[in-house]
């Protein structure tokens, strides 16, 4: 069967370069590009590309990344290579590169440039009016700091697509779904009152980045304008859904954003290789057809996941919910077919309905009141 057409012709841009995908951060490594090939197939296989005008980014410039990061830095990423690694080693080893989470590999200057280009170019085609929705599952790396790489990323495309985005309007929503906590980006606007972020992230103290806590909520005339919802492994979908719901509608209606980047990183879907909530697609892609109900320009990146025919799957569903379009949960048959055996389906069963949740109705109320508590502070 064929995706249901939508009823009036949605406009979509969807920024992928076919490179990306052939890259890799060294074997063993949990980070694999290659599920952007895998979802871009299945966007593809299941002829997205009729409801949406597919380009290919430029690779950001050298001055368009130094927009937010050092160019001491910049310099370091653009030189070091797995060749001259053993000689660079100790001088580099202040950005964090080298790293087991952050490796030198081949053509990664190459690699994040193409992640970057495709967050800047989705904020000029939604701030030029061209596209109501811009989609980059290249990006999505929100750990980069201004000179530190961490947590699998080098260089911080939203924060680079945010401030190009607020050249066009003056107040950016970050809403960052990743199982993570968006620290780098909620770093880069912590004293903003234009940008508001909120991250919604596993949180028990070790996970990792370690910050995200309810107390982190801005700085100076970014006070009140950081949200996080910390919450505890294998919360469901149901749980999940309430408390995404409660908190972005409040969010939305006080802060009024004239336009929204939303990350969607598939690492807080259940079975994930690093990630540990109970999460489905239908449910995570939930979320993004929440926040497209407003009809507010979105952007739209990828991020973290680490089961990657489930990441695949997951950007594939929520590329088809930008469009506005129902595709068939029978998988197309892409040259990578095998990969989603044995059920050869859009959405497996991922989820267990028994597994136990520390996340109680009361302990999403507690975190819901602080949040809505906070936000009386800010000015509509
Ligand atoms: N969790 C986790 C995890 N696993 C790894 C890892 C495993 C094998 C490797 F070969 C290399 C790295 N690193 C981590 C985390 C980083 C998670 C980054 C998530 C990124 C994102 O999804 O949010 C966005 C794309 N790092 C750590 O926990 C740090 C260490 C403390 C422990 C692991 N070792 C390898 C490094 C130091
Ligand atoms: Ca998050
Ligand atoms: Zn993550």
């Amino acid at each position: 069967s064929r995706p249901t057409a939508p009823h009036s012709k949605e406009r979509v841009s969807y920024f992928y370069n076919l490179q990306a995908s052939t890259e890799s951060y060294g074997e063993g490594h949990p980070m694999k590009p290659a599920r952007l090939g895998l979802t871009h197939e299945l966007v593809i296989g299941y002829g997205l590309h009729n409801y949406m005008n597919i380009y290919t980014p430029w690779p950001a410039s050298t001055t368009q990344i130094e927009a937010f990061h050092s160019t001491d830095y910049v310099d370091a990423l653009k030189r070091v290579t797995p060749n001259n690694y053993d000689k660079m080693a100790a001088s580099i080893k202040r950005f964090g590169l080298g790293e087991d989470d952050c490796p030198v590999f081949s053509d990664m200057w190459d690699y994040f440039r193409m992640s970057c280009g495709g967050s800047i170019m989705a904020a000029n085609y939604l701030g030029s009016g061209a596209s109501d929705m811009a989609i980059n599952w290249m990006g999505g790396l929100h750990h980069a700091k201004k000179s530190v790489a961490s947590g699998f990323c080098y260089t911080n495309d939203i924060v680079l697509g945010i401030l190009e985005l607020l050249r066009y309007y003056q107040r950016v929503l970050y809403i960052d779904l990743d199982v993570h906590h968006g620290d780098g980006v909620q770093d880069a606007f912590y004293g903003s009152n234009r940008v508001m972020t909120l991250s919604i992230h596993a949180y028990d103290g070790a996970f990792f980045p370690g910050t995200g806590s309810l107390d982190e909520s801005g700085i100076g005339r970014g006070k009140n304008y950081a949200v996080n919802v910390p919450l505890q492994m294998g919360i469901d979908d149901a749980s999940y859904h309430w408390i995404f719901k409660e908190v972005a509608r409040n969010v939305i209606d006080k802060f009024q954003p004239s336009a929204i980047v939303l990350q969607c990183g598939a690492d807080s879907l259940a079975g994930d290789r690093l990630g540990s909530f109970n999460v489905s697609i239908k449910g995570h892609g939930e979320c993004v057809r929440f926040i497209k109900s407003f009809g507010i320009p979105t952007m739209v990146l990828g991020g973290g996941g680490y089961t990657i025919r489930n990441v695949a799957r997951c950007w594939a569903y929520e590329t088809s919910v930008c469009c506005g379009v129902t595709v068939p949960n029978e998988l197309p048959e892409t040259v990578s077919y095998d990969y989603y055996g044995p059920d050869f389906v859009l959405h497996p069963n991922l989820t267990s309905p028994d597994r136990y949740s520390p996340n109680t109705r009361a302990s999403l109320e507690k975190i819901r009141h602080r949040i809505v508590e906070q936000l009386r502070h800010v000015e509509s």
